[in-house]
């Protein structure tokens, strides 16, 4: 019997009568393990596996390389800490700028037909990103420079609406959203530092770009801590990155590189709506499970953020594994289509394949079971996952977000057209005013009025001092000046002279300016010349013999041309 087999059956019926000798002996290891890892711990349980894995292996049996988990969330609830912060301020807050990131779009598209924007991004990513801006995301350390975070591009009218409500931006900036060229106070589509210059650090709208820049971001901050060139915080490069956008080479191309310099300064956050521009990125398939057995295989930490809290109660009844099981069969065109169908639907659909699921659901009613929340979408289940990740040691981390594309947005809420959504019908506005509680007068919710709390009340005065704990606001780009002196043009004589008659390769004449300017004593330092392969071809062999190669962790080994005169590489 395969053991997936041998699995399900268990799962169905644990220590069933009439089982047969193959079940009845997997039950008894089971049943030993489990004995070993409640009597001596987990990691003896690992230490166990691990042992009879490389036995298996020297024997010659083919051991199968298991990269996922089930689909349930990394952190168990007995292992969660409770949330931090005022649960009712910040989703007071969370539902105003989910208000004016949605109003902001619908009402320019109403003024300047054909304008363009987006809103069903950011509702799926709200929670994903309050939670950072309330309690994870440093302005600053102390006097040295905090986070870097990398924004999903189209997420960007739910970042200006907090912006806004915080007083950051205006509102004639905001009334001027996508209208950046008419010379007018205004807002950029997209992230980009060159459209709002004291605002947006990284340009990320061309998709796979941030992830991939992220990956070098890290990589050059922990250069410039190892050679002293900055102090050693425990600042962090968050990316947040769409799971349609994971399809691009370039979010994927780098993954080893992040693992193989052990990056645990940067941290992914993958918002798996499950959805991308046309429909569902893995109809037939699951994208998280995918994403889990590549982020894993590549060395990365994975933590998936699968459901919320009122599925607990769920998993606890779930005594023979029947629940989880099922999870893991169903596909995700099935699940985007339980969010637009609603509760009878996932009720027939869903638990109706087993009648024992079916009985632990009774107690509950449709609503309840379309509203059964995702774990992108829960702060505590949020929260738990960032706390992990920040204190994560030794590898890059990767949280894979379950969410719902056009969360909150009605009818438009998980459809394949979403994310061209640009306009809500006037029901679907007034309904999004009621859901979230947003407190301006139906009329002039019909117009996509922003709304905008005065600076005293409570939950402004919360954002901001939140905001004041972790170091300021993070929405700020601040350009240093640039304090080096260029060494006088005198030090190239010799080669601003010409080679009198020798001949001289373009790359040799480089090669020595390149040196001369890496001897300066002011800014040597701060050159740091990029060379993937190739330096000897191009005449840098003496460069490299002077200023060595720098390893993240050192040399670990003994070139073998080390004491050969004139052909050492370190
Ligand atoms: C390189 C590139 N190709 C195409 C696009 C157009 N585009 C914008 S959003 C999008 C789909 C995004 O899907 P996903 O990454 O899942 O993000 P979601 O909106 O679902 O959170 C596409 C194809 C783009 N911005 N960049
Ligand atoms: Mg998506």
């Amino acid at each position: 019997m395969a053991t997936q087999e041998i699995n399900n059956r268990i799962l169905e019926f644990p220590g069933a009568p009439g089982m047969d000798s193959e079940e009845e002996e997997v039950a008894e290891w089971i049943e030993a393990f489990d004995q070993v890892v409640e009597e001596e711990g987990a990691n003896r349980g690992c230490e166990l596996l691990e042992a009879l894995i490389e036995r298996a292996r020297t024997s010659g049996v083919e051991v199968p390389i298991q990269l996922n988990t089930p689909y349930i969330n990394t952190i168990p609830v007995e292992e969660e800490v409770p949330y931090p912060g005022d649960r009712q301020l910040e989703r007071r807050l969370k539902s105003l700028t989910r208000w004016n990131a949605m109003a902001m779009v619908h009402r320019q598209n109403k003024t300047d037909a054909g304008i363009g924007g987006h809103i069903s991004t950011y509702s799926s990513l709200a929670t994903l990103l309050e939670v950072g801006f309330n309690h994870f995301f440093h302005g600053c350390y102390g006097d040295q420079p905090g986070d870097f975070i990398y924004f999903q591009g189209h997420a960007s009218p739910g970042v200006y609406a907090r912006a806004f409500l915080l007083g950051r931006i205006t509102e004639e900036q905001v009334l001027n959203f996508r209208h950046e060229l008419r010379g007018l106070p205004a807002l950029s589509s997209y992230p980009h530092p060159w459209l709002m210059p004291d605002f947006w650090r990284f340009p990320t709208v061309s998709m796979g770009l941030g992830p991939l820049n992220s990956i070098y971001q890290a990589r050059f901050m922990r250069y410039l801590e190892n050679r002293n060139l900055i102090p050693r915080t425990p600042r962090k490069v968050w990316a947040f990155v769409g799971d349609g956008e994971t399809d691009e080479p370039e979010s994927m191309g780098s993954l080893t590189l992040a693992s193989r310099e052990k990056l645990d300064n940067l941290i992914f956050v993958v918002n798996c709506n499950l959805q991308r521009l046309d429909g569902p990125v893995r109809g037939n398939g699951k994208i998280i499970q995918e994403l889990e057995a590549a982020f894993r295989g590549a060395g990365w930490n994975v933590i998936k953020v699968m459901w919320g809290g009122d599925w607990d109660r769920l998993f606890a009844r779930d005594k023979s594994g029947l629940l989880v099981k099922r999870l893991g069969e169903v596909v995700d065109g099935e699940y985007q289509a339980y969010k637009v169908k609603g509760g009878e639907y996932i009720r027939r659909k869903f638990f109706g394949k087993y009648p024992e699921l079916l009985e632990m659901v009774s107690d509950m009613s449709d609503e309840e079971l379309h509203r059964l929340t995702r774990g992108g979408h829960d702060p505590q289940k949020v929260y738990n996952a960032y706390k992990r990740a920040v204190e994560h040691e030794g590898s890059p981390t990767v949280i894979l977000a379950h969410t719902v594309k056009g969360y909150g947005l009605g009818s438009a809420e998980a459809r394949n057209a979403t994310h061209q959504e640009k306009k809500l019908a006037d029901q679907a506005l007034t309904a999004f005013r009621s859901r979230f509680e947003i407190p301006v007068p139906e009329m002039a919710a019909k117009e996509g009025r922003l709304y905008r709390p005065p600076d005293d009340s409570p939950e402004i005065v919360y954002a901001k001092k939140r905001r004041e704990e972790l170091g300021g606001f993070l929405l700020i780009r601040e350009v240093p000046k640039l304090a080096f002196e260029a060494p006088p043009l005198s030090e190239f004589a010799d080669s601003v002279a010409g080679s009198k008659g020798r001949a001289v390769s373009t790359t040799m004449g480089f090669v020595s300016m390149l040196r001369q300017l890496m001897k300066d004593p002011k800014i040597g330092k701060l050159i740091v010349p990029i060379i993937p392969d190739e330096g000897r071809t191009f005449g840098m062999e003496s460069i490299i013999r002077q200023v060595g190669i720098y390893a993240s962790r050192g040399q670990l080994y003994k070139p073998h041309d080390q004491d050969m005169p004139g052909e050492q590489t370190e």
